[in-house]
């Protein structure tokens, strides 16, 4: 598999992001914590950066650096990349171990609200010369006893086969590769898409420049992003990655799961098929 070649900007991905989330934060829920929760996991935050400067000797130099650092990731809007990369996963673990049904994932940056809505059998909107290897996901939604939820809301959206999200990339159309797909009333859904690329945090951001500096690698294995709804349900979120894909079992934002693989095969005709079926539990 060949990777994107060209690099997303910063300014065009990260910074977008922050203006999305302070947007949408008020139809968020954002946490109304009391005093004491509040003092008991700052506390153990910032004793593991104390702990951290102690054992590693850390010098004020270093500790400058940091600053500067953290000054940067606020000037060019990285704070939702960076959290979402670096730490999202670790919250979602939490609500994972209490919901039944299909495996979640972290959300990500790149999420935007009230895209297109689609018949159950749809397209995602693409441009003319969308490049990429056709894709096809079908799949039923269902309750945990197994009954199918008709008008249940497959909201999808994915980056283009060169790594770019529209909304976050100038280049890209605005809506591109994003909808919200309505079940049929057996629950069913098929959309037609193209094949997405693996995803490369920009590297002249400031997340980029951390990775880089660590020596560590910037990259997402190829994703499929899916927030399933339906009435009277928990919503899920999740991904879906490809068999094979690169960067599979090294995920900069450790969102992987197994039982998030499609491994779609060609049916002759040059389109990639896969199913999966998306099992909801009640609100
Ligand atoms: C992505 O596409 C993504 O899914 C996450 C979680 C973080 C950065 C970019
Ligand atoms: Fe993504």
């Amino acid at each position: 598999m060949t990777t994107t070649q060209e690099s997303p900007t910063a300014a065009g991905s990260g910074a977008n992001a922050s203006e999305n989330f302070k947007a949408s934060a008020s139809s968020q829920e954002i946490a109304d914590t009391p005093p004491e929760r509040v003092a008991a996991i700052v506390t153990d935050v910032l004793k593991g950066v104390h702990d951290a400067i102690a054992k590693h000797d850390v010098s004020y130099p270093e500790f400058q650096a940091a600053k500067a650092w953290l000054m940067a990731v606020g000037e060019g809007g990285e704070w939702p990349l960076f959290m979402d990369v670096f730490v999202e996963h670790a919250v979602e673990a939490q609500v994972a171990a209490s919901q039944q049904g299909t495996k979640g994932s972290i959300l990500g940056p790149y999420f935007l609200p009230d895209q297109v809505r689609l018949g159950s059998t749809c397209k995602l909107p693409r441009r003319d010369d969308e490049k990429g290897t056709p894709l096809v996901l079908s799949g039923q939604v269902r309750d945990l006893d197994g009954t199918p939820l008709g008008g249940a809301e497959v909201d999808i959206w994915h980056a283009d086969a060169d790594g770019y999200y529209s909304g976050f990339a100038p280049h890209v159309p605005e809506g591109n590769l994003r909808g919200v797909v309505v079940t049929d009333d057996e629950g069913r859904f098929a959309i037609e898409t193209v094949q997405p690329a693996p995803y490369q945090i920009p590297t002249d951001g400031p997340t980029g420049q951390l990775i880089g500096a660590a020596g560590w690698h910037p990259w997402r294995p190829a994703h499929l992003h899916i927030q399933v709804r339906a009435e009277g349900h928990r919503p899920i979120t999740t991904q879906l990655y490809f068999a094979g894909g690169e960067w599979l079992d090294s995920d900069v934002a450790e969102a992987t799961k197994p039982e998030l693989i499609i491994d779609p095969q060609d049916d002759g005709t040059g389109i990639r098929r896969s199913t999966y079926d998306f099992v909801l539990e009640s609100a």
